[in-house]
């Protein structure tokens, strides 16, 4: 059997088993560094290939079936540990375009976090454009779903995608998460900074959360909260990080009022 087959077949069993264990990554408000959420990545250390990324093995989840249990398995993880910290952050989770086309996704997550103690308020669906561009009424009533029970929607990697911007006010989401690619040299690159701006405004128009993810240094960040942007997500605030990491940043990384 080729090596490329072992390891995707090492993958499945891995699923099976509940081995990708979810990774939280923090997104922090810029001025005062307190914790608003974390972005849940999944992550897989296989014991003979190595750590194996996402952008490996999501698309085999995605092509052999697996990608609703393994979403099932974050969601059961990184809500159970999560319950159990102080402080009302969210739990961030991307699900896969082709999720959006099954009716029974919002069951899944719903039937997901009950057990687990963590309030479903506090969880958000994070897409990508690809899901709004793909014209998809399934996942119109999908998202419609979702927000009735609380469930906030976020349209993650903003900008890379080219929707067709009167597709957003169709869509029901709360948050746009600026696109990496963008912040990376926006302390130098007027382009990138003008196309940050455009987000920034429109998302505040709209009433929308707007989150620059990539924020690597203090430059970047600077000239983010320069143009009104508040929240962030990025290595200069917290790489992704083991669940027992992430307790102790949540801990020290309260709102002011909690
Ligand atoms: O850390 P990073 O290498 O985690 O993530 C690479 C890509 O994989 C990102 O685009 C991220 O959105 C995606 N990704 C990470 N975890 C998941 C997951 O649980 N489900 C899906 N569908 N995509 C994920
Ligand atoms: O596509 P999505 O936004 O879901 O993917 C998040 C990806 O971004 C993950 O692969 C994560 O590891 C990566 N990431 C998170 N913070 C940073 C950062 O500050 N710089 C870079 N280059 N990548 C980051
Ligand atoms: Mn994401």
């Amino acid at each position: 059997m080729p090596a490329s087959n072992t390891k995707r077949c090492a993958f499945s069993q891995a699923v099976g088993k509940g081995e990708i264990w979810p990774a939280f990554q923090p997104i922090v408000s810029m001025d005062n560094g307190a914790l608003i959420g974390f972005e849940i990545l999944a992550r897989w250390n296989s014991p003979r290939f190595g750590a194996i990324l996402p952008d490996e093995f999501i698309p085999w989840a995605e092509e052999d079936g697996l990608i609703d249990q393994l979403t099932h398995n974050l969601i059961v993880s990184a809500c159970t540990v999560a319950a159990k910290w102080s402080g009302d952050f969210y739990l961030g989770f991307n699900i896969s375009p082709m999720q959006f086309n099954q009716d029974d996704m919002a069951t899944m997550i719903f039937s997901a976090v009950k057990e687990t103690g963590f309030p479903l308020h506090r969880l958000k669906v994070e897409m990508t454009e690809k899901t709004l561009i793909d014209e998809n009424s399934a996942a119109h009533a999908l998202l419609k779903r979702l927000n009735s029970a609380g469930v906030a929607i976020m349209l993650d990697d903003f900008g890379t995608g080219y929707s067709n911007l009167s597709k957003l006010q169709n869509f029901s989401f709360q948050t746009l998460k600026i696109d990496k690619s963008f912040v990376r040299n926006i302390a130098s690159n007027m382009n990138d900074r003008k196309i940050v701006t455009a987000i920034i405004d429109l998302g505040t128009s709209l009433g929308l959360e707007v989150i620059a993810e990539g924020v690597e240094d203090i430059e970047q960040a600077r000239v983010l909260q320069s143009l009104g942007c508040v929240l962030a997500q990025g290595w200069l605030y917290g790489s992704d990080m083991t669940s027992a990491d992430a307790a102790l940043f949540a801990g020290l990384h309260k709102p002011a009022n909690c």
